[in-house]
């Protein structure tokens, strides 16, 4: 493992990267041989697919037209150096209770307790207001000091005008800074480049 990973270099292109492994328990993580940065949000959001642009592989992850489709976290290698994880959307209402318990359970003990992890995204609907469960996330993020960048995806879906406006709302809203969040579409590949400089901030601290 290196020391650090440079995103802007190596994602936002076609870069080599591989699937890992699926982890439904969290005995079953792989080794926390390289820095990782976890992919969260709400379910439909736009995970899946913000990591298929980040890589340049449209039909790397699973893009689902029913929300809820991933349900374990899914661990992709890129350049041998650095693991992107996606995990379980949230908030998806058809899940019975029992099972949207166990997976809080298994992804609350995963962000607390895995050494590697270096950043959280936590992906929001840009047209969407601040949600009780993102801003429930984003809280406790904050408090168990994990760091997190925000990203206002779909923004294809807005005028210049309107993602303006809702960005400062959302901002207000989960008390972010404008360094803290990038506005980004996985379908045009707008705000990549800040995704990337945002990336490689925190990857450049061990
Ligand atoms: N227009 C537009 N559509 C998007 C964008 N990102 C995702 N979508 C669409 O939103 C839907 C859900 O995308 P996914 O990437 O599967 O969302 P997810 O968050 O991984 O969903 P789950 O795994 O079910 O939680 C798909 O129909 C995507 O094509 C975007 O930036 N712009
Ligand atoms: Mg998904």
């Amino acid at each position: 493992m290196s020391d650090s990973f440079s995103a802007s270099a190596s994602l936002g292109k076609s870069c080599q990267v591989e699937f890992i492994t699926s982890v439904f328990k969290n005995s079953q993580l792989p080794a926390p041989d390289y820095p990782e940065i976890a992919f969260a949000g709400r379910s439909n959001v736009g995970k899946s697919s913000l990591i298929n642009k980040l890589v340049n592989r449209r039909g790397l992850v699973k893009v689902s037209a029913r929300p809820g489709k991933t349900q374990s976290l899914n661990y992709f290698l890129v350049e041998n150096d650095l693991y992107l994880v996606d995990l379980p959307g949230y908030g998806f209402a058809k899940v019975p209770k029992r099972v949207k318990n166990d997976w809080q359970g298994m992804i609350t003990s995963y962000l607390e307790k895995r050494e590697s992890l270096r950043c959280v995204v936590v992906i929001i609907d840009i047209r969407h207001g601040v949600k009780e469960q993102d801003l429930e996330l984003v809280s406790w993020l904050q408090m168990i000091d994990l760091p997190l960048l925000l990203v206002y995806t779909k923004a294809d879906k807005l005028t210049r005008n309107k993602q303006f406006q809702q960005a400062a709302t959302l901002d207000a809203g989960f008390g972010v800074a404008r360094d803290e969040r990038v506005v980004f579409s996985a379908k045009t590949g707008e705000g990549m480049v800040d995704l990337l400089a945002a990336l490689d901030r925190y990857l450049e601290v061990s």
